[in-house]
C-alpha cells in the first residue's frame, strides 16, 4: 500500500460527535465526502478493482426467492464479504478500521443502542448494464443490524449517464433524498424500517463496500431465532 495520510483520530471524533451522532438522531441518515483523501480512497478502489477484475465477486444472494421473479431484476450486484485481514485488502482494512473509530465513538450516544460488533464488510459491484437493487429495507425484522455505512468508490459520476443513485425512502416522510454514489463518500443511516431505500439503475461500473453494525442485544435474540447472517 503506497504511504497514506492516516486521518487523525481527533478528526474522527469530531466528525461523529458533531455531525453523526446529531443527523442519526434527527434525521436518520448522514453522508461525508473526502473521508480517506485522493491517495488512501485511491488505494481501496484499486484494491476493489483487482477483486472484481480477478473474479472474485459473485452475484448478490437474496434472503428469499420469489418464483417466476429473475434475481436480477431484484439485485444485480456481485459481491465478495472480506474481513480486510486478507492479503490484497489492506487499504480496505485502514478504511474498516476508520470505521470503526467513527462507530465507537457514536456508540454510547444512540440512546440506548449497544452497538460493539458488526459485519464483515460486503464489496459490492453494479456492473453496469442496467442493474440495481429494487426498494428494500435493510433489517425489516430485527437480525441486529442497527447502523448501515456505505463507502462509494466512484471518480467522475455523472447520475443523468450513470444513474445508480441510492434513494433513500425516509419512513414516514413526503420527501426522498438521492445520494449519488461518489468517491470517497460515506454514509451513514439507520438499517431498520426507517430507511427503505433502492439503488437505480446502474449504467457504468459502480463499486461501494458496506458493513453493518450491529445491535448487541437484538443481535443476541436474532440469532436465537434465526441463522446467523454472517
Ligand atoms: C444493499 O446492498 O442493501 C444496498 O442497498 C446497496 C446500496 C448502495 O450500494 O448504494
Amino acid at each position: 500500500m503506497p504511504l497514506i495520510e492516516l486521518v487523525p483520530d481527533l478528526d474522527l471524533e469530531r466528525l461523529a460527535l458533531e455531525h453523526v451522532v446529531p443527523a442519526l438522531l434527527s434525521r436518520g441518515f448522514y453522508h461525508v465526502d473526502g473521508l480517506l483523501g485522493n491517495v488512501a480512497g485511491d488505494a481501496v478502489r484499486d484494491q476493489v478493482k483487482d477483486m472484481h477484475l480477478s473474479g472474485a465477486l459473485q452475484d448478490g444472494r437474496l434472503a428469499g426467492s420469489v418464483p417466476g421473479i429473475h434475481r436480477r431484476s431484484i439485485r444485480g450486484d456481485k459481491i465478495a464479504w472480506v474481513s480486510g485481514t486478507e492479503r490484497g485488502c489492506e487499504a480496505i482494512g485502514y478504511l474498516l478500521n476508520v470505521i470503526d473509530k467513527i462507530i465507537s465513538v457514536c456508540a454510547s450516544r444512540l440512546g440506548g443502542k449497544a452497538i460493539r460488533e458488526r459485519s464483515k464488510a460486503m464489496v459490492a459491484c453494479y456492473p453496469g448494464n442496467g442493474a440495481g437493487y429494487i426498494k428494500h429495507v435493510d433489517n425489516p425484522n430485527f437480525d441486529g443490524r442497527c447502523i448501515t455505512c456505505i463507502y462509494y468508490l466512484n471518480k467522475n459520476w455523472n447520475r443523468q449517464e450513470h444513474g445508480g443513485i441510492l434513494r433513500i425512502f425516509p419512513e414516514g416522510k413526503s420527501y426522498e433524498v438521492d445520494i449519488e454514489p461518489l468517491f470517497d463518500r460515506l454514509l451513514f443511516f439507520w438499517s431498520d424500517r426507517r430507511n427503505p431505500h433502492e439503488v437505480q439503475p446502474s449504467y457504468a461500473t459502480r463499486y461501494a463496500i458496506t458493513v453493518w453494525y450491529f445491535d448487541s442485544k437484538e443481535r443476541a435474540e436474532a440469532k436465537r431465532r434465526f441463522q446467523v447472517l454472517r
